[in-house]
Order: structure tokens, then sequence, then C-alpha cells
């Protein structure tokens, strides 16, 4: 099983959009590994985005992530980077497919709702920055033996 780091961003705060996005991950059968509500310091939001620092975007970046709470969720699931990327759709809203969340609840190039993890390297690094190792929950769900089939001893 894998995990990865999402940030509903101050938008998805502020235009109260937490709750359905939360939801689309659960029906989707990720499950919350760990969740809190924060605001992101400069000095953290520096270190997130360090691998964009220097491009054109990268002061208004800052200034976006920094501009209000961020809800802050580790999710887990069979290709859960993928599946979670997949789920977010394409950078800018105003060109990422319906039946995405950005796709659908977004419309902004720079104020694009949600962040996610694109790789297991950026996704163990991006998990520490946000969490301690005792605030990530291991735990089985009822629902798990029928999100997967385990009939041949893997989770498929
Ligand atoms: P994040 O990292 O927020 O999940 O978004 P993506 O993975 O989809 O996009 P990214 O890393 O290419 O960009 C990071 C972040 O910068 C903003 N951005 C990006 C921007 O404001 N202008 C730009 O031209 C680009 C390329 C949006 C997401």
């Amino acid at each position: 099983m894998e995990r990865t780091l999402i940030i509903l961003k101050p938008d998805t705060v502020q235009r109260g959009l937490c709750g359905q996005i939360v939801g689309r991950f659960e029906a989707k059968g990720l499950k919350l590994a760990a969740m809190k509500l924060m605001k992101i310091s400069r000095e953290l939001a520096e270190r997130h985005y360090a691998p964009h620092k220097g491009k054109p975007f990268y002061p208004g970046l800052i200034n976006y992530i920094t501009a209000g709470p961020v809800v802050v969720l580790v999710l887990e699931g069979l290709n859960a980077i993928a599946v979670s990327r997949k789920m977010m759709g394409a950078t800018f809203g105003f060109n990422a497919e319906p039946g995405t969340i950005r796709g659908d609840l977004g419309v902004s190039k720079t104020f694009n709702l949600i962040h996610g993890s694109d790789a297991p390297e950026s996704a163990a690094t991006e998990i520490a920055l946000y969490f301690k190792a005792d605030e990530l929950l291991g735990y089985e769900r009822q629902s798990d033996r029928w999100t997967y089939d385990t009939s041949g001893g893997e989770p498929q």
C-alpha cells in the first residue's frame, strides 16, 4: 500500500469545498492515515516548494499557499499517488477535465484547490514535512475486505 500527501489549499478551505473533496477520496476507497487543519508558515512553504524556487510563479505560489488555513491529509491505498493525481486532474482548473476535482470545482489557473505528491520519493519527503511518525495511523477498516480483492493474498 502506498501513501501520499494531499493539501486542500486556502481557496478550498475558504470556498467550503473540503468535505466534498475528502468525500471523493473516501468514496474511491482511499484510506485516511492522517488529517489536520493548519496554517503553513513561509519557511515550511519554501521547503515544500523548493523544487520550484527561481521559477516565475514561485513567489505567487508561496503567497497563495500561506494565505490562509489549509487541510493536510495523508491518503493510503493501492497506487494512491497515481490514483489521487488522476482524481485531481490537470494542474490548472480552466483546462482540467470534467469529472476531476479541479475540473469540477475550479476555473482559476493559479488557485488550483489541491496539491498531491507526484512520486513515492516526494510523498515520503512531504509527509515528513507535515506529520510526525506517530500522527500516521495504520488501522483496519470494516470496508477494507470489500474495497480490495484479497483472494490471491495481496490486495488487488
Ligand atoms: P501541485 O504541486 O500543487 O500538486 O501541482 P501540480 O503537481 O499539478 O503542478 P506543478 O508541480 O507543475 O506546479 C506546482 C504548483 O505551481 C503552480 N503553478 C505551476 C503556477 O502557478 N504557474 C505555473 O505556470 C505552473 C507550472 C500550480 C501548482
